[in-house]
């Protein structure tokens, strides 16, 4: 039997440009993925053009990096610098900081399902966005479609409503300038946080009576999906979402889950490194912790196939997102498959719209959100927490009070990162081996494994070679 090589480029629904290459053979009689490659065909560059910068610049730059979730990078990046100029901004900073973090996580996970991955399990009305699309292994009936078409609908425009939630506090959403070192720069009114709770309570609703039970019945109907897109189960949390000015309690605790079996055991930070031997960088930038990480690259390179480093975990391949967060919190350890990653993300969607409720309870009408931090001329900093996606990373140093170094690690870089330099394949490559496919010319099945990710390829990369 021939295998056959196909090449799904650009990946579509998803942020960015993906390549995935797929070997697909008969095993044991059954036609299925045998091997994969995720290729990132973008260089990003955020790390070289932050060089010599003001480092208050970092949270308008960085929010740049994506159109999905700005808000993690700006809030990432304000986190680096406040531990980098030794500034622990009021009490009532953080509680804006994780209400309008809290928007950037509903918007993107309502995102996910209804318009990016949705498609990939009914077939809608034929005019697009459905169409162009590989009309195969679709098996929702008329009166089911017609519900879920209802629900993709008022997905678009529920998203509207939480850009406006967040713009509330955040200014102007999706790159809300409100994040800065020393705090936010809104001061909460009665009348808006009585707006934000409007839009929050409609919201929490959705979720709860519309995306929860459409999942349900997506999952209840492709159910095989629980047993495909496993990968190594490995899954990590940087943690994220202070519960206290001390930082000492997290909404999103940290941890890691080996291979999808007990409870959550620590993470060692340290333990972070950057392979390079299969991406276009200089070999001599491999295996660095991102503190000291280099972005130098290389193309062509013998051995390089993505502009995706591979991060990794004390040398193991560690996947990140809800699925992640949720096994660590102990919310949700039904098990690691595709079915699994969209019955975590919207679990959690609704966990983090209930306590943004609390939060709005906590904020101090008219109080502080601000201390003028000292930029100093030298200094070191960094800030972890959780993007929807994922764990989240920007490192920082100071020299003469410019940016001399900046790191960015994003969630798309652990899961759909390259093979590192023990050969092993990343995340999203790994649970694409062993996928059942049913036509190799149309191979959706990949689809589906791809899309559980909810890849973001320009946080990954971003910038496009000249030729
Ligand atoms: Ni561009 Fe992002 C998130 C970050 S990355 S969407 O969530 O950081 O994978």
């Amino acid at each position: 039997m021939p295998v056959f090589n196909v090449a799904i480029d650009p990946v579509t629904r998803l942020e960015g440009h993906l390549k995935v290459d797929v070997a697909i053979d008969k095993v044991n009689g059954e036609q299925q993925v045998v091997d994969a490659h995720c290729i990132g065909t973008l260089f990003r560059g955020f790390e070289k053009l932050m060089e010599d910068r003001d480092p208050r610049d970092a949270p308008i730059i960085t929010s740049r990096i994506c159109g999905v979730c700005p808000t993690s990078h700006a809030h990432c990046a304000s986190l680096t610098l406040d531990h980098a100029f030794g500034v622990a901004p009021p009490d009532n900073a953080r509680i804006l900081r994780n209400l309008v973090d809290g928007a950037c996580f509903l918007e993107s996970h309502i995102l996910h399902f209804f318009l990016l991955s949705l498609p990939d399990f009914l077939q809608g009305p034929h005019k697009g966005p459905w169409m162009p699309g590989w009309d195969v292994g679709k098996r929702i009936n008329k009166a089911t479609g017609e519900a879920l078409t209802a629900g993709y609908l008022s997905a678009i425009e529920t998203r509207r409503k939480v850009h406006e939630m967040g713009a509330i506090f955040g200014g102007k959403l999706p790159h809300t300038p409100a994040y800065i070192a020393g705090g936010f720069t809104a001061v909460a009114t009665s009348a808006e946080r009585s707006d934000f709770r409007a839009i929050l309570t409609e919201v929490t609703d959705f979720l709860n009576n519309v995306q929860l039970p459409q999942v349900e019945q997506v999952a209840s109907l492709y159910d095989e999906y629980f047993s495909i897109g496993r990968g190594y189960a490995n899954l990590l949390s940087y943690g994220s979402l202070d519960l206290n000015a001390a930082g000492t309690a997290k909404f999103f605790d940290r941890g890691r889950i080996v291979n999808g079996l007990g409870s959550a055991v620590a993470v060692d930070l340290g333990e972070v490194t950057e392979h390079v031997t299969h991406s276009w960088y200089e070999d001599s930038t491999n295996d660095l912790h991102p503190s000291t990480g280099a972005t130098l690259p290389q193309h062509p390179k013998a051995e390089g196939y993505s502009w995706l480093k591979s991060p990794r975990y004390g040398g193991d391949v560690y996947e990140v997102g809800p699925l992640a967060r949720m096994w660590v919190n102990g919310e949700y350890t039904n098990g690691v498959s595709v079915m699994d990653r969209h019955r975590a993300r919207v679990r959690e969607a609704i966990l983090v719209a209930e306590a943004m409720d609390g939060w709005l309870d906590e904020l101090v009408l008219q109080g502080s959100s601000y201390v003028s931090p000292t930029l100093p001329s030298s200094g070191t900093g960094f800030g972890l927490m959780e993007a929807p996606r994922g764990a989240l990373g920007h490192w920082l140093e100071i020299t003469d009070s410019r940016i001399s170094h900046y790191q960015v690690l994003t969630p798309t870089c652990w899961n759909a990162s390259p093979r590192d330099t023990a050969g092993q394949p990343g995340p999203l490559e790994q649970a694409l081996i062993g996928t059942p496919v049913a036509n190799a010319d149309e191979p959706i099945e990949v689809l589906r494994v791809v899309h559980s990710f909810d890849p973001c390829m320009d946080c990954a990369t971003h910038v496009s070679r000249p030729k």
